[in-house]
């Protein structure tokens, strides 16, 4: 360790070196010693950068920080329980807590998902349903079905269960011997040709669900454990569902018996403009992972949540023994459990995911007044989501993304990424005049790029 590391330090000498950063271009971010993107402090729909600079928080965080920063009610919440306990184990212990937060959690869930389990992230809570599907079969005698179907451009998280049924290329290609084998994807359904500048759910796509039939037909029903897709592609880029899409997917795995797990790390807790995307559009899944908006980003929570008959499969044997060998010591902590109460005080209080669904048209029409701006080729929105997507700078893939975001943060904005598509899902606090400037922002910034 060298003393620099180790003496106070002011933030513009700051050791960047030791810090591998996630998910982002390490080499570009340590030479451009970028102070606009180093950030102490976060308000209502606000971050504070080291120089003193507030960015408008166009995606709540990472998708994670709906309600905005810092509500008093959570920041309460996690201070008492903090006067209370800190770590309460997860494993044949539990705070009352936790119970009433799976009761309430199941409470606002679709159909009869009523069994909640907790992890801590949402690649957690997707590894956790894909073993759930995998034994849950097994339970009731069909230990061949083993086989998950995701789907491409889809986003599941980093874990191996993740990349192996996620379809975001740069995900996996590095690594590929590590992947679950007998995995196999649905096609993508974003196209632009059919479907660009769409308002909401385009109405065209919902026949290529019909490729699930012929992936059964490929693999045989009987080795089909289920099938993943996220409601509402996030990572991607705001890929909708096409209208009726959905349904048909429920309507061929019921068909097979294959479980459907919708991924709702993204849309789950009212962005979508319900509890969740299954509501939104209207198909219940057998499984549904979700973290993030659970406990408004404040400590990592993730889960799943199953239905009774799901949960039922499992409850075999003597009393006395555990039916489900998997948790984690961080399973329902007790201060990301404290938040998710507070966090739920507040979406029921301030109708939160309706909220979500009055902004969510403000959104559509103010991305959709983009078009014809240079380079954009797409619009896309979905509950209170956008996107827009640009071409890319020939040969160069990526760039226009990248300065775009660089042009926002000149802006005041905290622009998200990905590729040289941006996505905007502001919070749900979102005043008319900061959706106006927002929106303002890019716009400029997209003919600042051109
Ligand atoms: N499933 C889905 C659908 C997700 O969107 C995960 C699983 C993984 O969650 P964890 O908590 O393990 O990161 C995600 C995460 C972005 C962005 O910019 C999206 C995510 C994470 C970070 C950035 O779109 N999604």
């Amino acid at each position: 360790m060298n003393l620099a590391a180790t003496a106070p330090q002011s933030d513009t000498d700051l050791n960047l070196d030791p810090y591998w950063m996630p998910f982002t271009h390490n080499r570009y971010f340590k030479h451009h010693r970028p102070l606009d993107r180093l950030l102490v402090g976060a308000e209502g729909a606000y971050y504070t950068t080291v120089e003193g600079q507030r960015l408008f928080d166009c995606l709540s965080g990472l998708w994670c920080s709906s309600l905005g920063h810092r509500d008093p009610r959570i920041v309460e919440a996690v201070k008492a329980q903090l006067d209370k306990a800190d770590y309460i184990p997860a494993f044949q212990v539990a705070s009352p807590d936790t119970f009433r937060l799976a009761e309430r959690i199941a409470a606002v869930a679709p159909g009869d998902l009523n069994r909640v389990f907790f992890t801590n992230s949402g690649s957690e809570a997707v590894d956790t349903a894909v073993k759930i599907a995998v034994a849950y079969h097994r339970m009731r005698g069909e230990a061949s079905r083993t086989r998950i179907i995701g789907r491409e451009k889809g986003y599941h998280g980093v874990g191996i269960a993740g990349i192996s049924a996620g379809g975001m290329v740069a995900n996996r290609k590095m690594f590929a011997p590590l992947m679950l084998p007998g995995v196999d994807h649905l096609p993508h359904t974003h196209n632009l040709k059919e479907m660009a500048f769409s308002r909401g759910q385009p109405t065209w796509g919902a026949h290529l669900a019909d490729e699930l039939e012929r992936l059964v037909a490929l693999h045989d029903a009987s080795t089909i454990a289920a099938v993943i897709v996220e409601p509402m592609q996030g990572s991607v880029g705001v890929v909708v569902p096409p209208q009726g899409y959905l349904q048909r997917l429920r309507e061929i795995c019921t068909r097979h018996g294959i479980l459907l797990i919708f991924d709702e790390v993204i849309c789950g807790f009212g962005r979508m403009g319900d509890w969740f995307g299954a509501q939104a559009f209207g198909a219940t899944p057998d499984l549904i992972t979700f973290a993030k908006c659970v406990n408004n980003g404040t400590v990592p929570m993730g889960g799943v949540i199953a239905t009774d008959a799901v949960y039922d499969a499992f409850m075999q044997g003597p009393e006395y023994s555990v039916e489900l060998f998997h948790g984690y010591t961080y399973s329902a902590h007790a201060l990301a459990v404290a938040a998710a109460h507070a966090t739920l005080d507040i979406l029921h209080a301030d109708a939160v995911p309706q909220r979500f669904a009055e902004l969510g048209r403000k959104i559509e029409d103010a991305a959709h007044s983009l078009k014809g701006e240079p380079n954009v080729i797409d619009i896309r929105n979905c509950g209170a989501a956008a996107a827009v997507e640009l071409s890319p700078i020939p040969g160069q893939p990526g760039l226009r993304g990248l300065r775009l975001f660089e042009e926002g943060l000149k802006r005041g904005l905290l622009l998200r990424f990905t590729g040289d598509t941006i996505a905007m899902a502001p919070p749900v606090i979102t005043t008319d005049a900061e959706l106006a400037q927002m929106f303002d922002g890019v716009r400029a910034a997209i003919r600042t790029v051109a």
